[in-house]
């Protein structure tokens, strides 16, 4: 999988080479690319942000200079890539997303920062014909000052899917919201069997593989139960 990601803030991005996708990036498995958005501004400021249409606080990044960096990158490309817009105002990210741009050849992130990239950028590569598709994402309830560390953590979820990143390929079936049932995991421990006067539960020592199982699934109920009972809803059937 190629990985462009186009931010005012390169650094932001360091984290990409270390660890699990360091390694995949190594390995040849990933390859992760990252664009100063202000080399494709003109004018003598290097500008990259106006005042918005309508009034209102902040500023928003200029569709001249997104239009740019992206042709850019799309002209060096062989395939169509997937464009990845991380906004408060998105799609919300999840597991099934992952999954699905898991697959993708090329994805290129547009991290905006101020108060966001003039809405046309969206408009005009979600009709492009060089383009595989358009999504605008975001990663949860609460607003961060850029795109970047949402950047961050849609790659590290998506590559950590692709096969050979991970070490062991059941640590993903096993995951929280990959299973068919969509529990969040349950409580893990390991050795020593007593510390600071917690004891390990007794069924984890059975070696009675169908009792720990069960235990398991109860231990994943109830945390869902208590941290995510909007996971247990039942989706009504479509009225037709
Ligand atoms: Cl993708 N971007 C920003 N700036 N804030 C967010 C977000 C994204 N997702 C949640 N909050």
């Amino acid at each position: 999988m190629k990985v462009d990601v186009v931010s005012l803030f390169p650094a932001y991005l360091d984290p990409l080479n270390l660890s699990l996708l360091g390694k995949a990036q190594t390995q040849g498995l990933v390859q992760v690319q990252v664009h100063d958005l202000r080399n494709w501004a003109t004018d003598p400021h290097r500008s990259v942000d106006d005042t918005p249409y309508g009034g209102g606080p902040g500023m928003v990044m200029s569709p001249l200079v997104w239009g740019s960096a992206l042709d850019h990158i799309r002209e060096g490309a062989q395939t169509k890539p997937t464009l990845i817009i991380p906004t408060p105002s998105g799609e919300p990210f999840s597991q099934v997303l992952a999954a699905e741009f898991s697959r993708a050849e090329h994805l290129v992130f547009a991290c905006g920062r101020y108060e966001g990239i003039d809405s046309r950028v969206g408009v005009h590569y979600s009709s492009s014909e060089q383009w595989e598709k358009v999504r605008e994402i975001s990663i949860g309830d609460y607003v961060l000052a850029g795109g970047e560390v949402a950047t961050l953590v849609i790659i590290e979820a998506i590559t950590r899917l692709i096969p050979g990143v991970l070490g062991n390929p059941q640590s993903v079936v096993d995951d929280s919201f990959s299973r068919p049932d969509s529990f969040i995991e349950g409580p893990v421990y390991t050795k020593p069997l007593g510390w600071r006067g917690l004891e390990v539960p007794e069924v984890l020592r059975s070696g009675n593989h169908g009792a720990i199982e069960q235990w398991r699934q109860d231990q994943a109920q109830a945390r869902t139960r208590k941290y995510r009972p909007d996971l247990l809803t039942e989706i009504p059937p479509e009225q037709v």
